[in-house]
C-alpha cells in the first residue's frame, strides 16, 4: 500500500507544475457583454481563480511535502521491513542463530506455553465452576436438613429407654411381683452385691425369663476377649431389638444364688423363619476361678436336638465325644481352656463353651443369609451353630438364650410330653 501512495505522487507532481505556470498568462482578460449582469464571465470565472490559486497552490505544496516525507518514512520502513526479512532469512539458515532470533524463539515458546497454560486453566476454571455448583447443590440440600432438623429439635425430647420400676432377684421373682410387660428390669441375685440390668420377656402366663444372649440383627462383634465375655457387651433394649451377652459373671451370680435349679431355654430362628428350642435343666455357670464351666442335667425338651451333647461329623470316630459342651470351661481367643490342641476360641473367632471344638455355637460369626463355606470361613465353621438342626455350614439368623426356674417352664402346658414328667419339680 506505501508504495502505490508513493507511485501516485510521483505522476501527479510534474501536472502542478505546468498549471502554476499557465496562471499568469490569463491575468489581463477583457469580459464579454454578451455575458450579462447575472451569469459570471469567463474573465470573472478566471479572477476567481486567480485570486485563490496562491493559497491552493501553498496548500498543494504543503501536501507535497507532507507527502514526500511520508513516502520516505514509506520507504524507510520498507527498507527496514526487507532488512528484518533479510535477517530473518539469515537467521534462519544460520547454524549458530543471532541473539535476536533466539529472543524471538524463545518469545514463540513461551507464547505457546502460555497459550497452553491458558486452555488448561480454562479447564480448571470449567472444573470449577461445576464444583461450584455442585457445591451449592449440597449447600442447598444441607440448608434443607438444617431446616428439618430445626424443626424435630424443637419437639422436646423424650428418653426412649425405658426402664420398670419392679425390682427382683430374677425376671422370675420380678413377674411374681405382678410385672407383665417384657422390657428392661434390674435385678440382684442373693450372691450379687449390685443389682445389674437384664432383659426380662414376661408372657402371659406369668413366666419370667431372664436373657441371658440375644442374636438378632448380627451388628454386635461377638468376636470378644475374656474381659467383655466376663462383663458382657452389646446392648440392652427394652423392645428386644438388639444383640447382646449378658456377661458370664452375672450369669454365675443368677445360675448359682438359688436352690430352685434353673432351665435353660434357647430359641433359634433360621432364615427362612422356622423357629426351634432346645431346654437344658439344671443348668450352671461356674464361677471364675473355674473359667466359669458349663454344667447342666440333661436335655431336657425341644424340637431342635441336643447339639450340646456332641455331634457326630464323620470325620472323625471320637467327633461326638469331642463336641460335647457339658462340663466344659469357657475360652475366648486370649484366654484357652478348650480340650484343642490349638485354641478353638481363636480360630473360630468368639467366646463359648469349647471342647474340641463345638456341635452347638451360638456366640458364632453372623452370617447374613445363613450359608457359608469351608473357603469363606477359611476352613473353620465358626457361623451360629446347632448342627442338630441345620448343618455347620448353615449359620442362624436368630438365637436367644434365657433362663428361668425349672418349676415355671411348663406353665403354658404347650411342651412336649417330657415336660409334664418334670413338671412336679
Ligand atoms: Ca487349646
Amino acid at each position: 500500500m506505501n508504495l502505490l501512495i508513493f507511485g501516485a505522487l510521483a505522476v501527479f507532481l510534474p501536472i502542478t507544475s505546468a498549471q502554476r505556470g499557465d496562471s499568469s498568462a490569463q491575468r489581463g482578460c477583457q469580459p464579454d457583454v454578451n455575458f450579462g449582469r447575472y451569469c459570471p464571465t469567463t474573465c470573472g470565472v478566471a479572477d476567481y481563480l486567480f485570486r485563490y490559486t496562491p493559497d491552493v497552490y501553498d496548500d498543494l505544496d504543503d501536501m507535497l511535502a507532507k507527502l514526500e516525507s511520508i513516502g520516505n518514512l514509506t520507504q524507510g520502513a520498507e527498507e527496514k521491513v526487507v532488512f528484518m526479512r533479510d535477517r530473518a532469512t539469515s537467521a534462519h539458515k544460520s547454524s549458530q542463530p543471532d541473539l535476536y532470533y533466539k529472543r524471538s524463539t524463545s518469545m514463540l515458546d513461551d507464547v505457546t506455553r502460555f497459550e497452553k497454560t491458558i486452555l488448561s486453566q480454562e479447564q480448571q476454571i470449567f472444573e470449577l465452576q461445576n464444583f461450584v455448583l455442585a457445591n451449592d447443590r449440597q449447600m442447598q440440600e444441607l440448608k434443607q436438613l438444617t431446616r428439618q432438623l430445626e424443626a424435630t429439635c424443637s419437639v422436646p425430647c423424650k428418653d426412649t429407654v425405658e426402664i420398670q420400676p419392679i425390682t427382683g432377684t430374677d425376671c422370675q421373682d420380678i413377674a411374681n411381683k405382678g410385672a407383665s410387660v417384657s422390657g428392661l428390669y434390674y435385678v440382684k441375685p442373693a450372691k450379687a452385691t449390685d443389682q445389674f440390668l437384664v432383659y426380662c420377656e414376661i408372657d402371659t402366663f406369668g413366666r419370667g425369663f431372664t436373657v441371658i444372649q440375644r442374636r438378632k440383627g448380627g451388628l454386635v462383634d461377638f468376636n470378644r476377649n475374656w474381659i467383655p465375655y466376663k462383663e458382657g457387651f452389646g446392648y440392652l433394649s427394652p423392645d428386644d431389638s438388639t444383640d447382646f451377652w449378658l456377661g458370664l459373671e452375672k450369669m454365675h451370680l443368677l445360675t448359682t444364688s438359688v436352690t430352685l435349679p434353673y432351665v435353660l431355654r434357647i430359641e433359634m430362628v433360621d432364615w427362612l423363619g422356622n423357629k426351634k428350642y432346645a431346654d437344658y435343666a439344671m443348668f450352671r455357670v461356674g464361677p471364675e476361678q473355674d473359667k466359669y464351666r458349663l454344667t447342666y442335667g440333661y436335655y431336657f425338651a425341644g424340637d431342635a436336638g441336643d447339639a450340646f451333647d456332641g455331634f457326630d461329623f464323620g470325620d472323625d470316630a471320637s467327633d461326638k465325644a469331642y463336641t460335647v459342651h457339658n462340663g466344659m470351661q469357657f475360652s475366648t481367643p486370649d484366654n484357652d481352656n478348650d480340650k484343642y490342641d490349638g485354641n478353638c476360641a481363636l480360630q473360630d473367632g468368639s467366646g463359648w463353651w469349647m471342647n474340641r471344638c463345638h456341635a452347638g455355637h451360638l456366640n458364632g460369626k453372623y452370617y447374613p443369609d445363613g450359608r457359608y463355606s469351608e473357603k469363606d470361613a477359611g476352613a473353620f465353621d465358626n457361623g451360629i451353630i446347632w448342627v442338630t438342626w441345620h448343618d455347620r455350614w448353615y449359620s442362624l439368623k436368630e438365637t436367644t438364650m434365657k433362663i428361668i426356674p425349672v418349676s415355671r417352664i411348663n406353665t403354658d402346658g404347650q411342651q412336649q410330653s417330657g415336660v409334664k414328667q418334670f413338671g412336679g419339680l
